[in-house]
């Protein structure tokens, strides 16, 4: 019935087909997923959890929140998961509600090394209301343990945060863990962007290590925009306080903080439809496909550094790599315009001490877990490579570009979207 925004979503759909998504973060659903998020479940009120809610008539929600919650536990193997946090940075903000009194102290990953806004970014809540310390990658962008550990020693910050949005190699939960041990700090691991890959056994797990995860459910794990919260302790009662805030009480903590603390009623379509994802990640299949995304990651990285690209860190060992375009003559604003010209989607970053700012950087960063999902392998890696390279190399060439975008979207047919 309403033309105007049908027009919009066929267009955004055809740009979903007929290009190459390279942000690292996106992903394509399933149909099942796509379903359940496009149900009727957004029709209902359930503030509260299942059995203990403020509003009738939620007997099948009830179920749906359990399934996913029962699901999520089984998968990550921890005994406490809420599934309510509407996007990533509400579940961020509800760890720091839940441990955290204002104007104490978090240390987190700065976001030009690789972190997130909800790290302790200046301007974010994390940084306006408690006080932040930042810990940085090195100059050859690996995170710097010894600076990790003289902050936390410095600053006895409460709570440690690990993870990030464009930080290539393998996290060492375990000597996260030990600094934070040595001054006393809860260690919160967000493993938003490299959830799909922990689970599908090619990253190592935070579980049994970190006093809390968090993590969006729409990235390498697959499912529909939300966010999770795992953490292992006494089983949950968020109608009355806790004795006393500590490890052993962190499943009510954390759900006090969502509700009443922070959100209203739960997202009951997103509820499902993370379910949905959480069953198709359980699948044996979805090893192949976690384990694919870094051999094409790695395919990339190796034929992008063949044609002269400098790689943050010399590579990747996960979903993602940042470009350090300097020695290229080309910004990071620059290279996204040129490469979304040729049909070919990425977004500019920081790289770490970037002497530019972040809305214009010296870099792009690049990942593959929605080609992955379109059945893309190796092969096409280095293809793709050199429609990067050639678009970079001609980026004021408009005829180029166009003739580069016709190519993509011949080569796309061949490589149909799930959903
Ligand atoms: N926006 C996400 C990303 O692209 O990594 C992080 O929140």
């Amino acid at each position: 019935m309403d033309r105007e925004l049908n027009n919009l979503i066929e267009q955004e759909a055809t740009r979903q087909r007929d290009g190459l998504e390279m942000i690292p973060s996106e992903n394509y659903v399933s149909r099942d997923v796509l379903a359940a998020l496009g149900s009727i479940l957004t029709n209902k009120y359930s503030e509260g959890y299942p059995g203990k809610r403020y509003y009738g008539g939620c007997e099948f929600v009830d179920g749906i929140e359990n399934l996913a919650r029962e699901r999520a536990q089984a998968l990550f193997g921890v005994t406490h998961a809420n599934v309510q946090p509407y996007s990533g940075s509400p579940a961020n903000l509800a760890v720091c509600f839940a441990l955290l009194q204002p104007g104490e102290t978090l240390m987190g990953m700065q976001l030009a090394s690789g972190g997130h806004m909800t790290h302790g970014l200046a301007v974010n809540f994390s940084g306006i209301y408690y006080h932040s310390v930042q810990y940085t990658a090195r100059a050859d962008g690996y995170l710097d343990l010894d600076e990790m550990r003289a902050l936390a020693k410095a600053h006895r910050p409460k709570l440690i945060i690990v993870g990030g949005t464009a930080y290539p190699r393998v996290y060492e939960w375990a000597k996260y863990k030990e600094i934070a041990d040595e001054v006393g700090a809860y260690l919160m691991a967000d493993i938003s962007h490299i959830a799909g890959l922990v689970v599908g056994g090619v990253h190592p797990s935070p579980v049994g290590i970190a006093d809390v995860i968090t993590t969006t459910t729409h990235k390498t794990l697959r499912g529909p925009r939300g966010a999770m919260i795992l953490c292992d302790g006494e089983p949950s009662n968020f109608l009355k306080a806790p004795p006393e805030q500590s490890r052993q009480y962190l499943p009510t903590m954390i759900d006090r903080a969502i509700i009443p603390g922070l959100q209203g009623g739960p997202h009951n379509h997103q509820t499902a439809a993370i379910a949905v994802a959480l069953h198709e990640a359980a699948q044996p299949e979805f090893k192949t496909y976690a384990a694919q995304i870094v051999a094409n990651a790695q395919a990339l990285a190796i034929a992008l550094m063949e044609r002269g690209y400098t790689l943050v860190t010399g590579g990747t060992d996960n979903h993602l790599m940042v470009v350090d375009l300097t020695n290229k003559g080309i910004t990071g604003k620059q290279a996204e315009k040129a490469l979304d010209a040729a049909g070919i989607t990425v977004n500019k970053n920081t790289v770490p001490r970037d002497p530019r700012k972040p809305f214009d950087p010296s870099g792009i960063r690049l990942g593959t877990p929605a080609l992955t999902s379109r059945g893309m392998k190796e092969a096409e890696m280095t293809q793709i490579a050199e429609w990067i390279d050639d678009t970079l190399s001609h980026r004021d060439d408009a005829d180029r570009l166009e003739a580069i975008k016709r190519e993509i979207a011949d080569f796309t047919r061949g490589f149909p979207l799930p959903a």
